[in-house]
């Protein structure tokens, strides 16, 4: 199946066998086109610390939130809008609206959807469900499976599917920031699907400044989730100053998802973030946009 091209998947983008992802990629990396770091059980810790920075970025002052998740296969879940079923009725939910039903300790939002239909885009599961399964498109992606190991990068549909040690809980991003400790955007322009996401064309949206929102892990195991602040075109940061942050945080891998007016963070259900869209109901305000799923931090 060496230049297998599978059908378009979920309308967005063509997906691509598991050969074709290898083709591409750097011969370090062998046949792998995705890191797995092994499950770590990690007791008498809090569930969550989350921390506000403001950092100096190439493009101007960024204010932000890292949140490190010590045990993140007990307390950290995929959430659908508005909860189960949300994906399957196109729903668009704020993240505070989400996160307060649900109890979550902290909420971001995460992945894209078609901002016309609502559309969750890409793969889904949540608390062990499969929501949806993209067919294979060629994105970064964000899993934990059954046995606590933290999968960043490319997977075929069988990866999505397999039923040995399956995805408890799975997301799609749109470019892989960091691959073992060094930054993959170069890599993933050449591999990626822009089809996800609707700022531009792939490479305006990897090198606009803009609210960002992302995920990775760090060497003990621990998720590190990672929200910022700005607006597309004036603040906030390009990709290339995320992937450069997070490294220099000790982030091993880790993968972009949905930001500008999506980026949110929640705290105990109350906004704690400052989104760049406008209120519809009085444009003086900033307000959480709707949005699809998100990351929810709760208790074991
Ligand atoms: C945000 C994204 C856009 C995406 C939309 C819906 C950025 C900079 O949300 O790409 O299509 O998911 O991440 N913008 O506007």
């Amino acid at each position: 199946d060496d230049d297998l091209l599978l059908p378009y998947a979920n309308g967005h983008g063509p997906a691509h066998s598991h050969r074709h992802v290898r083709v591409c990629q750097p011969i370090i990396y062998g046949n792998t086109t995705h890191e797995s770091s092994p499950p770590r059980h990690q007791t008498g810790q809090p569930v969550a610390e989350s921390n506000v920075f403001v950092t100096n970025a190439p493009s101007g002052w960024v204010y932000g939130r890292l949140t490190v998740v010590h045990d993140p296969l007990q307390t950290l879940s995929v959430l659908e809008p508005g909860g189960p079923d949300g994906c399957k009725n196109n729903r668009r939910v704020s993240v505070e609206e989400t996160a307060k039903a649900a109890g979550c300790l902290y909420a971001q939002n995460a992945g894209f959807f078609n901002t016309k239909s609502g559309q969750c885009l890409g793969n889904v599961v949540s608390n062990g469900r499969l929501v949806q399964d993209s067919g294979g498109v060629q994105n970064a992606q964000f899993g934990i499976r059954r046995d606590g190991s933290l999968i960043f990068g490319y997977l075929s549909q069988e990866d999505v599917l397999d039923q040995s040690n399956p995805f408890v809980q799975l997301v799609s991003g749109v470019i892989w920031l960091l691959r073992e400790g060094e930054i993959y955007i170069t890599q993933s322009l050449e591999a990626e699907c822009g089809k996800s996401q609707e700022t531009g064309n792939l490479s305006y949206f990897v090198n606009v400044v803009s609210a960002r929102t992302a995920v990775g892990h760090d060497a003990d195991g621990n998720i590190i989730l990672f929200q910022i602040d700005g607006q597309t075109g004036n603040r906030g940061m390009n990709l290339w100053d995320v992937a450069t942050f997070l490294k220099e945080q000790g982030v091993v891998n880790a993968i972009n998802l949905d930001g500008g007016g999506s980026s949110t963070c929640v705290i105990n259900g109350s906004l704690a973030s400052y989104p760049s869209d406008h209120c519809t109901s009085d444009n003086r305000w900033r307000c959480g946009r709707d949005v699809s799923t998100i990351f929810c931090v709760h208790q074991k």
